[in-house]
């Protein structure tokens, strides 16, 4: 219960109306997409400036109150989650577009942004910011850097760490930070902007974003083959990916494709069931769409691929995307436990193998769906509960095997989260991929930028106390 003193302060910073007590709004905003944490906040503030953010985060300096920063609140580790008492920022009033220049390709936007917004910015100017997700219609600018998001354009475009040119942070301290101001060349020293981008709420709030944008991409084609083992999945991205520029190389299961088809409604891509299915896209241009034709032949020759089919038209290019961008929202019925995580592209085969036989052998009596970008080394390995399995006793018993993934993992120096970040469900993994040393230097690093470890505490790892 925050104290009436502090309480009407933060009135005073944002207007009474933006400090939310009601219950429904605290359980709001008090979680992401993860279910395991009980939302607890002691209020929500929505302030509509940097300089009352500032002025929030120094009264809980000055109040040792714990802050959690939210944003689109789509994240899957527990990152956003408030459950003991922490005052949220939510960041939803600093939305707006603050600056664009068509020279340079940059815009500056509030963190509040939804990066769907965003998109259709770019593309209003003819731009195209180029980083995308299932999610995007409902996260913000702010929470994708926070978590440097990654999505399915990773293997042509990048990660969002790639698209930030400047930030305006408020750091743990109270202070203002102006980073890089959208310059593409400027060697000054240690370039914090990097350290904001996924720390995950933990250094500092990111109040504002200069993103760069790029030229629109043009049409896209999509290829779905279906593919007889995990490894010919990694033959098939091989051979592609020498000959085709590739704007996405997902792949999923045949578990996965029955799922979306019998809960979205969608259509099998072609007759032919097969246990892994590649997602290829590359932009439409004559040559290269003969050339896929002629490398889907190759596969085929090899024995790699079963069938396949080419979007005629971007309808058939959006309901062939569909089958790989509804699987995440459709596996939500059976909350799955998620391990995300990637390894090198070249160990990729041998690790598929590993991975495959020891999560069979581990997780006998649990169904288990793959999908993921497997062209950036990024599997997403979902464990769907039993309906009769209490969570807490699911979760528990999928714990254990990730501790061995984790240690397969650090055996192939992967991660153990590609790109969900850590969270609060990832933080015992951590060890598995980073080193005690580099854990002992992100804690300092957090005593600089937070002395008295009031942002996001206990996401990732403990601070310093
Ligand atoms: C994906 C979305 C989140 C999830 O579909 O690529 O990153 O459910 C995921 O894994
Ligand atoms: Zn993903």
């Amino acid at each position: 219960m925050l104290p009436d003193q502090v309480l009407s302060q933060l009135k005073a910073i944002v207007g009474p109306q933006h400090v939310l007590l009601e219950s429904e709004d605290l359980q709001r905003f008090g979680v992401d997409r993860t279910t395991l944490w009980q939302a607890n906040p002691c209020a929500v503030v929505l302030p509509s400036a940097v300089t009352m953010v500032q002025k929030i985060i120094r009264l809980a300096n000055d109040c040792n109150l714990a802050v959690v920063p939210s944003g689109g609140r789509t994240g899957l580790s527990g990152g956003a989650v408030a459950s003991d008492g922490e005052l949220i920022i939510a960041l939803d009033r600093i939305n707006t577009v603050i600056d664009f220049n068509a020279i340079d390709r940059a815009v500056t936007v509030g963190a509040g942004m939804i990066t769907a917004d965003l998109q259709a910015f770019a593309a209003k100017h003819d731009l195209l910011y180029p980083v995308d997700f299932a999610a995007a219609g409902s996260s913000q600018i702010g929470g994708n850097i926070a978590t440097n998001a990654g999505g399915i354009n990773v293997i042509r475009y990048g990660m969002t760490r790639d698209w930030v040119i400047g930030l305006k942070v408020v750091t743990g301290a109270g202070d203002i930070l102006d980073l890089n101001q959208g310059l593409l060349k400027n060697n000054t020293g240690y370039d914090f902007r990097h350290l904001f981008i996924g720390s995950e709420g933990t250094l500092g709030l990111i109040c504002e974003a200069t993103l760069q944008l790029t030229r629109p991409q043009a049409d896209t084609t999509v290829m779905v083959l279906g593919i007889e083992t995990f490894a010919a999945i990694v033959e098939v991205l091989e051979v592609f990916k020498t000959k085709i520029e590739l704007t996405a190389f997902e792949f999923f299961s045949q578990a996965a494709l029955d799922k979306v088809i019998k809960r979205q409604g969608h259509s099998a891509p072609f007759a032919t069931q097969a246990p892994f299915y590649a997602l290829i896209e590359f932009e439409t241009r004559t040559q290269v769409t003969s050339v896929a034709l002629a490398l889907f032949e190759q596969c085929a020759a090899q024995g790699w691929v079963l069938d396949g089919v080419v979007s005629q038209s971007l309808a058939q290019t959006r309901a062939l995307w569909r089958l790989r961008e509804d699987i995440s929202e459709t596996l939500w019925h059976w909350q799955p436990y998620k391990n995300d995580i990637s390894v090198r592209v070249s160990k990729m085969s041998d690790f598929l193998a590993e991975v495959d036989q020891l999560v069979a052998a581990r997780y006998p009596d649990f169904e288990i769906v793959w999908y993921g970008h497997i062209g950036d080394g990024n599997l997403h390995l979902n464990i769907l509960k039993p309906e009769d399995l209490p969570q807490t006793e699911f979760f528990e018993r999928c714990g254990i095997v990730s501790l061995e993934i984790g240690e397969l993992l650090a055996r192939y120096g992967g991660s153990i989260s590609a790109e969900h970040g850590v969270g609060l469900l990832k933080k015992s993994l951590l060890p598995y991929s980073r080193s005690p040393v580099e854990i002992a230097l992100m804690r300092s690093i957090k005593k600089t930028f937070d002395p008295k470890s009031i942002l996001n505490p206990g996401k990732v790892f403990d601070a310093l106390v």
